[in-house]
């Protein structure tokens, strides 16, 4: 017989057998996370809509950095948020500028530059040299001028001047052309000046004259021209002004003295202390005449221009003579080849005149930033690459820069060093 007690104990035995296995299952399945309950749908949302906010912020991030002209807010937007971007996943950077080949150097910035005992020299005196490139024109190559050629230039050649080379009466000259082309010409030095600015480098705005032998010829538009960008970039003290680049022909120092005497007040007007480069007689070779009568402005250089395929020994005393006299002179244009801007390097000659530039700290750019075919252009004709070049991609004479420009940083070390 099962008492009532025996059948009680049973029916108990049954449910609570049925709440554990009930329980068991329900508990496996909670852990493996199969079950929600009601009160934590809401949360759950929530917890999506964090997950979903990152990402469009990324998104837009992209889109600020790619923008090539951004307003100066952009800029400091756009500098803010990549930290974010790297604390949530590391993202790669946009479009890199550095991928070419590289010196692996980056020459020295040196902030407002004065003229001290025939020296170019910073605020505190220091002895400063600058080395960078000559553009080809800007109305025949405005590609190499851009914001992205420029940076390039300093990211991987580690140069810290560009020449603009505005001519004046050649091919679509400045004062030749009709205002469309003035109005362009004054766009590639602007984004040109902003580059350089960005990238803590000097810029020289050069009134290129060359068949208009005579800087006299367009004086009233260089005295218009100056006085234009002089009052645009008064506040960049990495501006320096090249008033005339060769006279030629039978133009005498006296001629440019005058043309000078014109135009370097309409600049300093404005900023008394622009550095200012004047050119001199016969394609600025001529330093005696300079000698004899300089200019009685401070803060000028004058401009001598070599090719050692063409310019040697005599050339290289008159130079060196010239600055034993104490002469600030600038190489504001140079080349490895013949005169004609065509030609072979001459390496012998080459060599020679890089041992003056050393000696005598002397700043210099080179002829010339395009992939014209011709001897002196620094990138290979068949390269149409305007930035981040591969060492295959220059010219010989681009080749022999590049070189130059490693060993020489190489050099400058060791002499600091000896020098401590
Ligand atoms: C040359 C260019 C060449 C261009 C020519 C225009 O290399 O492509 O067709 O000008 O006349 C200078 C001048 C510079 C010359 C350069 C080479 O300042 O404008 O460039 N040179 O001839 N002085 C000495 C040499």
């Amino acid at each position: 017989m099962v008492s009532k007690k025996q059948k009680f104990l049973t029916v108990i035995l049954v449910i609570v057998l049925a709440i554990v296995i009930v329980g068991g299952v329900f508990g496996i399945s909670y852990m493996k996370g199969d079950v929600t309950f009601p009160w934590q749908l809401v949360e759950t949302e929530a917890k999506r809509e964090e997950v979903k906010e990152p990402a469009k912020e990324q998104k837009e991030l992209k889109v600020t950095v790619k923008e090539p002209k951004s307003t100066e807010q952009d800029k400091e937007v756009a500098k803010e948020e990549p930290k974010e971007e790297k604390e949530q996943e590391p993202v790669k950077e946009p479009a890199a500028l550095t991928d070419g080949d590289s010196t692996g150097i980056t020459l020295d910035y040196y902030g407002a530059l004065h003229v001290e005992d025939g020296a170019l020299v910073d605020n505190t005196g220091k002895a400063v040299q600058l080395t960078g490139v000559s553009s080809h024109g800007l109305s025949w190559f405005p590609e190499y001028v851009t914001a992205d050629s420029i940076k390039s230039l300093r990211d991987n050649w580690g140069i810290n001047v560009i020449r603009l080379a505005m001519y004046t009466s050649d091919y679509n000259g400045y004062c030749v052309g009709g205002q469309d082309i003035k109005d362009t010409l004054k766009e590639n030095i602007d984004e040109a000046v902003k580059a350089a600015t960005d990238n803590d480098m000097y810029v020289i705005i050069d009134w290129h004259i060359l068949n208009d032998s005579n800087p006299n010829e367009y004086k009233s538009d260089a005295i218009q021209f100056f006085g234009e960008m002089v009052r645009k970039y008064e506040d960049n003290e990495n501006v320096i002004y090249e008033i005339c680049n060769e006279p030629n022909g039978d133009t005498t120092w006296e001629d440019i003295k005058a043309y000078a005497n014109e135009v370097i007040p309409v600049i300093r007007n404005v900023n008394k202390d622009a550095l200012i480069l004047v050119g001199t007689p016969k394609w600025s070779s001529d330093l005696d005449s300079v000698l004899d009568d300089p200019l009685e402005f401070d803060n000028i250089m004058y401009t001598y221009h070599f090719y050692a395929g063409s310019h040697k020994s005599s050339a290289r005393n008159a130079l060196t003579n010239a600055l034993e006299e104490g002469l600030p002179v600038f190489i504001s244009e140079y080349g490895f080849v013949s005169a004609d801007g065509d030609g072979a390097v001459d390496s012998k000659e080459a060599a020679k005149w890089q041992e003056v530039i050393d000696e005598y700290q002397l700043s210099s750019c080179i002829w010339n930033l395009s992939n014209k075919a011709e001897g002196s252009a620094l990138i290979a004709s068949d390269c149409d690459k305007t930035a981040d070049l591969q060492y295959d991609d220059l010219s010989e004479q681009g080749q022999y820069f590049f070189d130059m420009l490693k060993d020489n940083t190489k050099q400058t070390k060791s002499n600091t060093e000896k020098r401590r």
